[in-house]
């Protein structure tokens, strides 16, 4: 079945955020500053709305620069919490658009791959609704917009998310691939930083176009055998990885919707439990114990919570883990009135588990 992979990217998330907040930043240009501990001379910007950007502001300019180019320009201090509540509820609308629970993957605060295949019956048409509706409710519950992007796999998604913004949804069919990356400057290749950049110039590579015709030996002379054929591929559109939910790798967790929204006791529990019992096992099968535990709640608005609890000694045994994340629920459901609607069980400040006695032992 041909894939459809979609790439979100919120249109100048922070300044975005910003601007809803206080509406009489609206036409005004916007710039979201990260002040280090020397104060308002130190900082750098994070980012800029896109009146801001008509000036030559950009991310990671300083902001004294950013001032000196537009004095008139709105300047606010980042609050990475707030916008981090607002993402989570953003990436719950992603998770819950895409074929399946596992074929979500956030790749930053305000940017997540969703696969699609079944949902659009590999129609890229049939895609373009999806997108247009995943706009809309975005729009609708949080007031910012983002730009999407089609393709077939998740390097094309990604570089056609960027390709019309802000408010965009661009599409490359399987066909048009080609045609898509031809033209472009090869440091818009996903995954093509500046000195992988500056090292193809030097070797006359300018296009994508120039790096998918250029012959593979040298490349893989310059670069490496799997930085090389990488390259290659990429410069021909191909990517076979999947879209998959990336976990730190110093935590077990697993989340699922409920049937329903609800607060209903018994759908709670069983859930959980089932989620429980399925960490732990992966725990077991990882051969690791735990010191910590969290329950994540996400209600029907879409608001995530999350509680954690710390033991002092590593454990590993079901009753810890049902105990304490069946006090973290309850205490959920004591301090909210509203319905839930997706939960999740995690383990964390994971050790590993002693495995073969060492002869001192016996
Ligand atoms: P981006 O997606 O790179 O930028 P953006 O969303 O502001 O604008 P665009 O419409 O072009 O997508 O980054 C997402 C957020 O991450 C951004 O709003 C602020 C933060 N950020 C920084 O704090 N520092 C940086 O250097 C960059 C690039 C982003
Ligand atoms: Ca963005």
């Amino acid at each position: 079945m041909q894939r459809v992979i979609i790439h979100v990217d919120m249109d100048y998330f922070y300044a975005a955020i910003e601007e809803r907040e206080d509406p009489s930043l609206k036409g005004k240009a916007v710039v979201v500053c990260m002040y280090s501990n020397r104060g308002e001379e130190g900082g750098a910007v994070s980012t800029s709305n896109y009146v801001a950007r008509e000036t030559g502001i950009r991310s990671a300019m300083p902001c004294r620069q950013a001032k000196a180019l537009n004095p008139d320009a709105v300047f606010l201090p980042v609050r990475k919490q707030f916008y981090e509540e607002v993402s989570d509820r953003v990436m719950e609308i992603l998770r819950s658009s895409a074929d399946s629970e596992e074929s979500f993957e956030k790749i930053s605060i305000d940017e997540a791959f969703l696969e699609i295949t079944h949902s659009s019956d590999s129609d890229f048409e049939h895609a373009r609704k999806i997108s247009m509706k995943i706009k809309e409710e975005i729009k609708a519950r949080e007031k910012i917009t983002c730009s999407i992007g089609i393709g077939p796999n998740k390097l094309i998604a990604k570089m056609a998310s960027s390709f019309q913004k802000p408010d965009g949804i661009t599409i490359v069919r399987p066909e048009e691939v080609q045609n898509f990356l031809k033209p472009m400057p090869v440091k818009k290749l996903w995954g093509i930083g500046k000195v992988t950049g500056e090292k193809l110039a030097e070797m006359g590579v300018e296009t994508i176009d120039d790096l998918e015709k250029h012959d593979i030996l040298e490349l893989i002379n310059a670069f490496g055998k799997n930085r090389g054929t990488w390259l290659k591929q990429a410069a021909s559109g191909i990517d076979e990885t999947p879209v998959k939910e990336r976990t730190a790798t110093d935590q077990i967790g697993r989340m699922a919707s409920l049937k329903h929204d609800t607060r209903d006791e018994n759908m709670i529990f069983s859930l959980l439990d089932e989620l429980a019992g399925d960490v732990l096992s992966r725990a077991k099968s990882r051969k690791v114990s735990f010191r910590s535990v969290t329950v994540t709640v996400i209600l029907s608005n879409f608001k995530t919570s999350t509680k954690s609890r710390t033991f002092n000694h590593p454990v590993s045994d079901m009753e810890s883990l049902h105990k304490s994340a069946k006090e973290m629920m309850q205490q959920f459901l004591e301090e909210s009135t509203s319905n839930f609607r997706r939960i999740g069980v995690q383990v964390g400040n994971l050790h590993e588990m002693a495995g073969q006695k060492s002869l001192f032992d016996f």
